[in-house]
């Protein structure tokens, strides 16, 4: 999706934020967890239809007349219903935003703001997570958003690093608190040398940065161990679970972390990764 085809800073729409956070159209959320060894580091927002439709049927709805006001009321609706649903328990959410839909970051967040007052929801408790690949073409539009939310305490994360190309530029200029590594790069980690390469000296990078790490699009036991092993402790995908309609997923944790000790790469790596986790 280009959604900076009206590129990035169209105050003509100014004025929109005056909307309610009320939906162009009906749409709710599902919430996949982000684990590590000892349980739920967050819950990542993603859009469904009204009986479970795919986000790419809600997502195909958008255009440049509902942007913001849909972007607003993904907002909205991910922290209303995160923090109903562990109203004792504050848990960490995770929204996908859309750059393209900000038009002044200092307005814009107004209404996340007023929402997260409201649910009593800590700011520190909401992770906004763009696409590296969306800032193509406007970084300087996107620092700016991001800027603006560290100013207020919200987690600010990159999505789906290394699958574009702009991830290190953005990088260098910005130094978010969390990077999603792409699932591309996670895909059969435990056979692939170079990729495994690539995710150290990304670990490596984010130590020195001192952004957390998140690897997304966990499918296999060895893709778990080959991302334990190189220092990787934030996961993501259906290894631990999938997004689950309207609720929390509780998520497959205990035996599939034991299987570091079995860790080991090269000729013999498949013998060594047991086969019943
Ligand atoms: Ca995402």
């Amino acid at each position: 999706m280009h959604i900076l085809s009206n590129g990035g800073t169209p105050h003509a729409q100014c004025g929109a934020c005056k909307l309610d956070g009320e939906a162009p159209f009906p749409f709710t959320m599902a919430f996949q967890p982000i684990v590590h060894a000892s349980g739920v580091f967050a819950h990542e927002a993603l859009v469904r239809g009204p009986a479970g439709e795919s986000a790419g049927s809600v997502l195909g709805q958008v255009n440049d007349s509902n942007r913001y006001a849909f972007d607003q009321a993904c907002r909205v609706k991910a922290i209303e219903m995160s923090a109903r649903l562990s109203p004792d328990a504050p848990q960490r959410v995770s929204i996908n935003f859309m750059p393209g839909a900000v038009y002044r970051p200092e307005t814009c967040i107004r209404k996340t703001l007023e929402t997260a007052t409201r649910m009593d929801v800590a700011l520190s408790n909401i992770i906004f997570e763009v696409t590296e690949g969306e800032q193509v073409g406007n970084r300087d539009h996107l620092v700016t958003i991001f800027r603006e939310y560290q100013k207020h305490g919200l987690q600010t994360a990159i999505d789906d690093f290394g699958a574009g190309y702009a991830g290190l530029g953005l990088l260098a200029e910005f130094q978010p608190d969390i990077v999603k590594l792409d699932m591309a790069l996670v895909r059969d980690l435990d056979h692939r040398p170079a990729s495994r390469a690539i995710v150290r000296a990304v670990v490596s990078l984010c130590q020195e940065l001192g952004i957390r790490l998140i690897a997304e699009g966990i499918e296999s036991p060895g893709e778990l161990v080959a991302l334990q092993d190189l220092g990787v402790e934030l996961f993501q995908g259906y290894l631990f679970a999938k997004p689950r309609f309207e609720a929390f997923a509780d998520p497959a944790l205990p035996g599939l972390f034991r299987t570091r000790q079995f860790a080991a790469y090269g000729a013999n790596a498949e013998r060594t990764v047991p086969r019943t986790l």
